[in-house]
C-alpha cells in the first residue's frame, strides 16, 4: 500500500454548496509532501461508492474525515464503519468540531484511529509523518489517540499558529476534483458567493459554546491583506461577487475589519460576517461606515437573551446587556447595515413557571428589537447545551436530568439529530407547550417580517402572509398559527436556522 492521503468532507448542505474549507486546509497542510484526493460528499450521489474507488487503488492508506454534529456526523459514521470493515488497514483520523468534543465516543466506536484537536495544520502532517517513519506520538500537539492499553490519551495544545504563514489553500487543485463555480452559489449577497474563513478560534468563552473547549479564549487572523489577497483570487479567477465570511468572530479587531474594507471596496463585493454586539459596538461611526461602503450589509449577532442575568448565566463575557442590544440595532439602522440577531429561547430554570416567564420575556424582547429597527433579522434557538464541562450551566443542566449521548451511534439516533439541528431540545425542563409557544412565536413572526436572506417569496406572497401574521403578532396570539405555516409551506419558507446562513 502506498501512503497517499484521502480527504472526506461528509454530506453537510442541502442545497447550497460551499467550499470545503476545513479539510481543504488539511490538504494544504500536506501538499507537495504526500499525495492527497479530496472527496466533497456534498457533490456525490454516493461518497462510500466513490471512497472505495479510490481505496480500492491501494494506493491510499490515510483517510481523514471533517466531522461537525448533525446530518454531517450521520454520514461520517455510516462512511467511516463501512470503509472499516472492508479496509482495515487503512488509517482512520477524524478532525473538526465534534470529534474534538466528544473524543471517547469517537475513538471508542472502534472504527476511528486517530483524532485532531482543533488546528491540524501541523498536526495532521506530524501525525502521517509518525506514522510513516514509526515514531512515538506523545509530542505531537493537537493529537488524541488510544494507547497500547487503549486508553484514551489527550496531548498538550498547540499555540495558534501565525494564519499568514499557513501554506495557501490549494484552489486549483480542489478545482481539478469538483470545478470551483460549483461552490459559488447563488445566495442573498450574490450571484456567486465564496465561503471564506479568516480566523481561527474566538476571545471569549460563552458556557454553551463549541468553540470554548477547542480555542479557549484564544483568536487569530490572517492579515487584512492575505485575505483580500485571496478573495481577489478567487473573484478574478472564478468570478465570485460575493464573501460569506465563515469566522466565528470576523470582528474581533477593528484595525482589521476597516483595513479589510479599505482594500475590497472597489471590488464591488457584497459581504457577510460574524460579530459581537459588546465588541461591535464600541467601533467608531467611521469604522462602520466604512465597513458598510465596502460592501458588508449584513452582520450576524449572537444576541442570546434580552436578560442580564442570562447573559451572565451564560458567561456572554460580561459586557453585553439588554439595552446595549437595542441600542446597537437602532444605532446600525443609520448605517444601513442589517444585524442578524440570533436568540437562544428556553434556557434551564428552576421552576416550570420561571421557564415559562423567561420564554415570554425574551418573545416581548425581540419584539422590542423589532420594533427599533424593523429591519432586524431574528433568528430563534430552542436552547440545546453543548458539554462544556465545568461551568454553571452545564450543572444546572446535569442537575435537571439531562443526559448527553454516550456511543457514536446513539449521536445518530433520530431524536438526537434533530436536537443537534436545535429543533427538539430533549430538555427535561421545556415542556411540549413551551417549545410550541417557541416555535408558533417564530412562524408567526417570520411571517410579519420574511427574511431577506430568502430569495424566493416574491413581494406579494411577502405581503400576504405579513397581513395574516400582523393580526396575530398585534395582540398576543401564537396558537395554532396552521394557516401561515401552510402558506409558508406552499411558498417555501427558508429557516436560516437549520439550513444554515
Ligand atoms: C461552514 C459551516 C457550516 C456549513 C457546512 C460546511 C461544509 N463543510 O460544507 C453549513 C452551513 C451547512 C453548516 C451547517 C451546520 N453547522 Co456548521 N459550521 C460551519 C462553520 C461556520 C465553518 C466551518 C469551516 O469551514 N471552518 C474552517 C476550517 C478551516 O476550520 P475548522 O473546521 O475548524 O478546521 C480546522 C480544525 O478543526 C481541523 N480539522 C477540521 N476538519 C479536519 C479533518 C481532518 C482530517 C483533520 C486532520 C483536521 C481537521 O483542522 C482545520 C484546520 O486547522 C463552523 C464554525 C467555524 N467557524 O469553524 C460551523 C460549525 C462547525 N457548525 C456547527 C453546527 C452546530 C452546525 C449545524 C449542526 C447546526 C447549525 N444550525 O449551524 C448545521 C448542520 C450541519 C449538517 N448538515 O451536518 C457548529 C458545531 C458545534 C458543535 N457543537 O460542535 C459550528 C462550530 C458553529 C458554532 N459555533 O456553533 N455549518
Ligand atoms: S462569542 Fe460566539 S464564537 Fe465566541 S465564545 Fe461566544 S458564542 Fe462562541
Amino acid at each position: 500500500m502506498s501512503n497517499k492521503i484521502l480527504l472526506f468532507n461528509p454530506k453537510s448542505a442541502i442545497n447550497k454548496y460551499r467550499i470545503p474549507n476545513s479539510i481543504l486546509n488539511i490538504a494544504a497542510s500536506v501538499d507537495g509532501k504526500y499525495e492527497w484526493a479530496i472527496i466533497d460528499g456534498n457533490c456525490e450521489p454516493d461518497p462510500i461508492k466513490k471512497i472505495e474507488s479510490y481505496l480500492s487503488t491501494g494506493e491510499y492508506k490515510y483517510l481523514g474525515f471533517t466531522v461537525m454534529p448533525g446530518p454531517q456526523l450521520r454520514q461520517a459514521i455510516l462512511a467511516a464503519k463501512a470503509i472499516k470493515e472492508k479496509y482495515p488497514h487503512t488509517k482512520m483520523i477524524w478532525g473538526g468540531y465534534f470529534p474534538s468534543n466528544q473524543p471517547n465516543a469517537v475513538l471508542y466506536s472502534g472504527y476511528v484511529d486517530f483524532i485532531i484537536n482543533g488546528p491540524g495544520d501541523n498536526a495532521f502532517p506530524n501525525l502521517i509523518d509518525a506514522l510513516e517513519n514509526g515514531t512515538p506520538f506523545e509530542f505531537i500537539k493537537n493529537l488524541i489517540y488510544k494507547n497500547r492499553d487503549s486508553k484514551i490519551i489527550i496531548n498538550g495544545k498547540e499555540d495558534l499558529l501565525d494564519q499568514d504563514s499557513l501554506p495557501p489553500l490549494p484552489y486549483d487543485k480542489l478545482n481539478e476534483f469538483y470545478p470551483i463555480p460549483k461552490f459559488l452559489g447563488k445566495t442573498y449577497l450574490g450571484e456567486k458567493t465564496l465561503a471564506y474563513h479568516s480566523s481561527i478560534g474566538c476571545p471569549f468563552t460563552c458556557s454553551f459554546c463549541a468553540v470554548v473547549p477547542i480555542y479557549e479564549a484564544r483568536w487569530k487572523g490572517k492579515s487584512a491583506q492575505k485575505v483580500y489577497e485571496d478573495v481577489k483570487y478567487i473573484k478574478d479567477k472564478w468570478g465570485a461577487d460575493a464573501i460569506e465570511f465563515h469566522d466565528n468572530n470576523f470582528f474581533v479587531s477593528e484595525k482589521r475589519a476597516v483595513e479589510f474594507s479599505r482594500l475590497i471596496k472597489d471590488e464591488n463585493m457584497t459581504w457577510w460576517g460574524m460579530a459581537r454586539i459588546d465588541t461591535m459596538s464600541k467601533f467608531k461611526d467611521s469604522s462602520l461606515a466604512a465597513i458598510r461602503e465596502a460592501g458588508c450589509k449584513i452582520i450576524f449577532f449572537g444576541a442570546e437573551s434580552g436578560n442580564n442575568e442570562v447573559l451572565a448565566q451564560m458567561d456572554k463575557g460580561g459586557t453585553q446587556t439588554g439595552n446595549q442590544i437595542i441600542e446597537f440595532a437602532e444605532r446600525l439602522k443609520k448605517f444601513d447595515i442589517i444585524p442578524e440577531y440570533s436568540f437562544v429561547l428556553g434556557t434551564p430554570g428552576p421552576t416550570p413557571e420561571k421557564v415559562q416567564a423567561g420564554i415570554d420575556f425574551e418573545i416581548n424582547f425581540i419584539k422590542k428589537v423589532k420594533n427599533v429597527n424593523p429591519k432586524t433579522e431574528i433568528i430563534i434557538y430552542t436552547y440545546s447545551p453543548v458539554p462544556t464541562e465545568g461551568s454553571e450551566m452545564y450543572k444546572q443542566v446535569l442537575a435537571s436530568g439531562f443526559k448527553f449521548p454516550q456511543t457514536l451511534e446513539d449521536w445518530i439516533s433520530p431524536a438526537w439529530e434533530s436536537f443537534d439541528l436545535r429543533k427538539n431540545p430533549l430538555t427535561p425542563w421545556l415542556t411540549a407547550e413551551m417549545i410550541d409557544k417557541i416555535r408558533n412565536f417564530e412562524t408567526v413572526l417570520n411571517g410579519v417580517y420574511p427574511t431577506v436572506t430568502d430569495i424566493r417569496m416574491s413581494m406579494l406572497k411577502r405581503k400576504i402572509v405579513k397581513l395574516i401574521a400582523s393580526l396575530r403578532y398585534k395582540v398576543d396570539l401564537y396558537y395554532y398559527p396552521y394557516e401561515i405555516k401552510l402558506l409558508q409551506k406552499i411558498w417555501r419558507y427558508r429557516q436560516p436556522e437549520t439550513q444554515g446562513f
